[in-house]
């Protein structure tokens, strides 16, 4: 995710972290930067200016200047900036009602991902316990009724559709009756969208959102599209008063322009993002995950929470009674390690963890999966005990594990120390941040 963005940023970054002093002279040099990348990446240009120019306000103050570390000083203000653009404490939450169903609805250009992002967001709430209805209000082609009722077949989601060849509004209207009969929590309605704005394409969403009386009116644009998203949410906004913005299409090769742009030019908030074209790949929209992403910090909160996905309820708990009395061993590292690895591709994961996004991106494919591997089998070449208890393990001990696994003495000298660390760490009371830790012994 916006990668070239990313780079940019983080060359400006480490010649301002390595500095010790800063003068006027070179914040406006790392300034000047930071101003190009951003315009490179096609973000809008008032907002490049208001960014930098705040940054350069709170850099010049005394929070820098008579600061330790002023770079690094520095590089949080930027960090929180950022945040601020991107939207800071705007709530990617949907807005709740007092009398069920809340009515969601979609609306954007063709091919922005609106019947997909309807069906994503419809799984969504189902996992969370919901009981969405999504609406096919898009009678212009047959085939997106279609669409639509396949994915709900799909997703176990109940889908209100009927013949093309009535209004939109009507289908609304009777879906509405729909929604009660099956004691709908959500109604998601999907919407035509046209390769243009137009007045006719304006007028039937109004006279939709009439009939509908939606909580919601989110607007789905495609990141890919870069400004001209902007301008997009901006003409929609004016139109139909948009309450929160979707971004989608954010695993492709966008710039970073409209994301950086579009809440700070329109007003709205964006409040979910589509990463992928599976109906998963989807998430809460949060501007401090965003920027730290951006900025090559890492994502290590989305991270935590995948992490506590796929672990299962009971072992994390089980987990965090061992951290807390200080009995996490090599064989509890070793599940974990079996965790992680569920996760996903090693890569993806290594893109959201600090320090080594930025290592990952260098080394050649298969080379954070070996190391797991290496590490895996050191732990298998142990015996129970030296697993459950690792200060038992001296030099021949060390040895016989490095030839039964393939590896060196040093690996296994490495692997140790890392360990002893992590302990170290784990008993000053940095029990909630395992997973940080866990992968920090790659680094
Ligand atoms: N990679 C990627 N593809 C996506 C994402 N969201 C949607 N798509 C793809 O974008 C294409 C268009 O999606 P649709 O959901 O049909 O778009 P739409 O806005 O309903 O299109 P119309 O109904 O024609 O206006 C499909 O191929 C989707 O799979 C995303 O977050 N990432
Ligand atoms: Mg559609």
């Amino acid at each position: 995710m916006f990668e070239v963005l990313s780079e940019k940023l983080n060359a400006v970054f480490r010649l301002l972290g390595s500095r010790g002093k800063l003068s006027e002279k070179d914040i406006d040099e790392a300034l000047r930067q930071v101003r190009l990348a951003l315009l490179e990446a096609d973000v809008n240009f008032k907002v490049v200016k208001d960014f930098t120019g705040r940054v350069r306000e709170r850099s010049l103050g005394k929070e820098v200047m008579e600061s330790l570390s002023p770079g690094q000083q520095m590089i949080k203000i930027v960090n929180e900036e950022m945040v601020n653009t991107l939207g800071e404490g705007a709530s990617s939450k949907l807005a709740s009602v007092s009398q069920p169903p809340a009515v969601i609805m979609m609306v954007g250009l063709q091919g922005s991902g609106k019947t997909t992002t309807a069906a994503k967001l419809a799984l969504l709430l189902k996992h969370g316990g919901q009981k969405p209805l999504l609406v096919a209000a898009d009678n212009r082609r047959p085939a997106a009724i279609e669409q639509l009722v396949t994915l709900g077949k799909q997703l176990d989601v109940a889908v209100y559709s009927e013949d093309p060849k009535a209004a939109a509004w009507d289908i609304c209207s009777r879906a509405m009756a729909e929604a009660k009969k099956i004691a709908a929590t959500h109604v998601i309605v999907d919407t035509a969208g046209r390769l243009h704005i137009d007045e006719e394409l304006m007028a039937e969403l109004e006279k939709i959102k009439r009939v509908l009386k939606p909580v919601e009116v989110l607007l789905v644009v495609d990141a890919m599209t870069g400004q001209d998203a902007v301008r997009v949410a901006e003409e929609f906004h004016a139109k139909v008063a948009l309450t929160g913005l979707i971004m989608t299409k954010m695993d492709g090769d966008a710039r970073g322009g409209a994301a950086l742009s579009i809440r700070w030019v329109s007003g709205v908030p964006i409040k979910f993002m589509g990463i992928g074209e599976k109906l998963d790949a989807f998430e809460p929209f949060y501007p401090d995950r965003l920027a730290s992403r951006i900025l090559g910090m890492g994502d290590v909160l989305t991270f935590i929470e995948k992490a506590e996905k796929t672990l299962d309820e009971k072992k994390a708990q089980e987990l965090q009674k061992k951290v807390r009395s200080n009995t996490f061993n090599l064989e509890d590292f070793l599940e974990q390690l079996k965790s992680i690895r569920k996760m996903g591709p090693i890569a993806q994961i290594a893109e959201m963890l600090p320090g080594i996004s930025k290592i990952a991106s260098r080394l050649p494919d298969g080379v954070q999966e070996a190391q797991l591997k290496k590490v895996e089998a050191i732990v298998l070449s142990m015996t129970p005990q030296e697993r459950q208890n690792p200060g038992i393990i001296g030099g021949s001990r060390r040895r016989r594990i490095a030839r039964g696994s393939g590896t060196a003495t040093h690996d296994v000298n490495q692997l140790l120390n890392q360990f002893a660390q992590m302990q170290k760490l784990m008993k000053m009371g940095m029990s909630g941040k395992l997973p940080k830790n866990m992968m920090g012994m790659f680094e």
